[in-house]
């Protein structure tokens, strides 16, 4: 019999679907150190927090996320809130020395990060922050195939991450476009993950030159014609001059029209170079160089020998969006048995918050700014 791991996640939105499904299908795929268990459901509303609870199969629900933190039958806190309340929760969570999982970005300010850093330290909790793409399979093997050498030294990386979703004027003043609840739009949303993605393949970033743009000044209130000030950025764009000696340039936008989730990299080195996107996310593009008939070649990433592919399906069958949450998971219950926070732990989630930091101030004063170099 394995030891249980009791689960209580808060929030059960887009993330909280995602994340509940991941907590589903993990010990049924994989040879888990723990059997975790869908303990319980946090959130406000009694009646939509029961029917989430039923649908998700969780076993309990909570409408304090103060008194679970509290209990000691829970040994992990699983944050999908909008991020106004990952600080809070997470400093809580870390105090009452459970073990920490937390969407992105960390938070909604650096200050709060540097907070929720400090809480994890000093509690000595294994922590985690939910940027899942580093785990899909082909993203993993991208980052394998840089170790090796097989790109040489690291010249670009070219990111973009597009959405469309509120390109329309009427769409309402939800919490993402309130800088009080979600801290900045595409820029801690979409960017986030690419400048995760780009630390994770090509390293540190040493300087940014931001810019960020508000095409819809203000909206509907929801459920209301009343318009009110949107207060964060529609779309984000940085220049990256990496510690390493590579650039790069990173755009995120939710006004890119017909792009859904538009999630692409491109990384050229002096011996070659690696296309991704979300879209395909089964294939990684791979060039290297060997001569006139060298060629760009598209690698299917899903034999059994390829990262997180042993335990799905036979080679060729595909799998998707959801695995990367499934993936997260794996490691981050690994990392409790071992004692040791997987990585992107809090103290990436910081580095990237003070770069998205670095973006907003470039973003107002016009001039490249410069990184702490990683302490
Ligand atoms: C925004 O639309 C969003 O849901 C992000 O918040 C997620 O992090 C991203 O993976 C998909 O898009």
């Amino acid at each position: 019999m394995k030891k249980k791991l009791n689960v209580a996640m808060i929030g059960y939105q887009f993330m909280g679907r995602a994340h509940s499904n991941a907590w589903r299908q993990v010990g049924r795929f994989y040879d888990l150190p723990f059997e975790p268990v869908m303990k319980v459901l946090v959130g406000r509303n009694q009646a939509r927090l029961t029917a989430a609870a039923g649908t998700l199969g969780w076993q309990e629900t909570a409408t304090s996320w103060q008194d679970v933190v509290a209990r000691p039958d829970i040994d992990l806190i699983d944050i999908c809130t909008p991020g106004d309340f990952h600080a809070p929760i997470a400093i809580a969570a870390a105090e009452a020395r459970k073990t920490v999982l937390c969407e992105k970005p960390l938070a909604n300010t650096l200050v709060e990060a540097e907070q929720m850093v400090a809480a994890v330290r000093k509690a000595g909790v294994v922590n985690m922050i939910c940027h899942n793409y580093r785990r899909c399979p082909a993203v993993t093997l991208a980052r394998q195939l840089i170790d090796e050498g097989k790109l040489g030294t690291l010249h670009h990386y070219r990111g973009v991450y597009l959405q469309d979703w509120p390109a329309n004027p009427d769409f309402p003043l939800v919490w993402r476009f309130q800088k009080a609840k979600s801290g900045s739009g595409a820029l801690g949303d979409l960017l986030s993950h690419t400048l995760d993605i780009a630390r994770y393949l090509v390293g540190e970033p040493a300087e940014v030159s931001g810019s960020l743009k508000t095409f819809v000044t203000e909206r509907p209130v929801p459920g209301t014609t009343t318009k009110a000030p949107v207060d964060v950025d529609d779309a984000a764009m940085t220049m990256v001059r990496f510690a390493s000696g590579a650039v790069g340039t990173i755009e995120a936008s939710r006004f890119a029209v017909g792009r859904k989730n538009h999630n692409r990299f491109e990384i050229n080195g002096s011996k070659g170079s690696l296309v991704w996107d979300l879209e395909r996310m089964n294939e990684l593009e791979v060039y290297i160089e060997e001569g006139p008939n060298s060629g760009f070649r598209r690698i299917m990433v899903t034999d059994r020998s390829h990262p997180f592919c042993s335990a799905w399906w036979p080679a060729g069958h595909i799998i998707g969006y959801e695995h990367s949450f499934t993936h997260t998971l794996l490691d981050l219950l690994k990392g409790v048995a071992e004692g040791k926070s997987p990585q992107p732990d809090f103290e990436d989630g910081l580095k990237n918050q003070r770069a998205l930091d670095a973006i907003e101030t470039s973003a107002q004063t016009g001039q490249w700014v410069k990184l702490a170099p990683p302490a």
